[in-house]
């Protein structure tokens, strides 16, 4: 929640942070890098919405000259341990029924991707779902399943409900009134983008889905190509927001391939969320971000209402870029 109002309350116009060609672009179109760009921008990291600390530990690895699968699971654990973010990991909100079910994907820069859906009990699902890519032939295990392989593969069992969760769970109860609604204030799902000093692009993708969901509901955060794809050719994408929505455009691939086609990460973010819009005439219920890089290291961000942002970290520092949206 803070994240949100920080967001909406810090002035746009703060020296340093935003950049000039954002500043002037308008809501609906499309923004321009503001020179053409010559030579690779590496290493770089992206993560949807204003994670610092996700995004100083991946950093800290490619700094290092680690790599870049090694870099988004660094990164977006940090956000999975954070008990202050209600939406990933441990202290996640939970299902109707009192139960927090974790999802989460990562893809390497070879195509190779794991996958772990509808987990409990771990606190950490972006490392179960990077051993499931390197110790199983298979790419996505589900709930008793996946919890079973975490414990056979070292992961311990934790409470990932806390005090806080458990109390607005007890509220929510009183009324359980079921909305399958992710607004501009209620997530914060993390998914990270990063390329390494070798060029090689990684990305990773994790939550504990929409708070209060029918038990079994999985979202596009686990899915490839919904919430996480990467192209080690092209650039990668991830989402943020209503799942089904993103898992009924394959949003991530849909925008993977429009930047295979020559658009630019901001115009294909810009159309992987009017695709989105397309379906939904008139509905002005819900949120949406997509987040995209391409081989070049160029970054760009659209959404459906304003509010969602990403930080971006590369050699010349690091920024909170706000993103343009389809409402303004
Ligand atoms: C989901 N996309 O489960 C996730 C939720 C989300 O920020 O992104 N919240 O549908």
């Amino acid at each position: 929640m803070h994240r949100r109002k920080f967001l909406k309350n810090s002035s746009l116009t703060t020296a340093g942070l935003i950049s000039a060609p954002v500043l002037s672009s308008c809501k609906t179109e499309p923004k321009m890098e503001s020179a053409v760009q010559t030579e690779a921008i590496k290493p770089i990291v992206v993560c949807t919405w204003d994670f610092h600390n996700a995004s100083t530990k991946a950093w800290e690895v490619l700094q290092k000259g680690g790599n870049a699968l090694d870099a988004v699971e660094e990164g977006v654990r940090v956000e999975e341990a954070d008990v202050t973010n209600e939406t990933v990991g441990k202290g996640g909100r939970p299902d109707r029924d009192g139960n927090v079910t974790l999802d989460a994907c990562i893809m390497d820069s070879a195509g190779n991707c794991g996958s772990v859906v509808y987990l409990q009990n771990i606190a950490h699902p972006i490392s179960v779902a990077r051993k499931v890519m390197e110790e199983t032939p298979h790419i996505i295990l589900a709930g008793k399943g996946a919890e079973q392989f975490a414990y056979e593969q070292g992961f311990k069992k934790e409470d990932l409900l806390t005090e806080s969760t458990r109390r607005q769970y007890e509220e929510w109860k009183k009324e359980s009134k079921y909305e399958t609604i992710i607004n501009i204030e209620n997530h914060d799902t993390i998914g990270m983008l990063a390329i390494d000093a070798k060029g090689d692009i990684a990305g990773a993708c994790t939550t504990s889905g929409m708070a209060y969901k029918v038990a079994g509901r999985v979202g596009d955060s686990p899915i490839i190509g919904a919430g996480l794809f990467v192209d080690n050719e092209v650039g990668a994408a991830t989402a943020t927001g209503v799942g089904e929505e993103v898992i009924r455009t394959v949003g991530s691939f849909l925008i993977v391939e429009l930047m295979r086609q020559g658009k630019s990460p901001q115009e294909a973010c810009e159309e992987g969320v009017k695709r989105i819009m397309e379906k939904n005439k008139d509905r002005k219920d819900f949120q949406i971000g997509f987040l995209a890089i391409n081989k070049k290291g160029e970054t760009g961000a659209y959404c459906v209402h304003p509010g969602f942002s990403y930080r971006k970290y590369d050699p010349n520092g690091h920024e909170n870029v706000p993103s343009n949206s389809f409402y303004s």
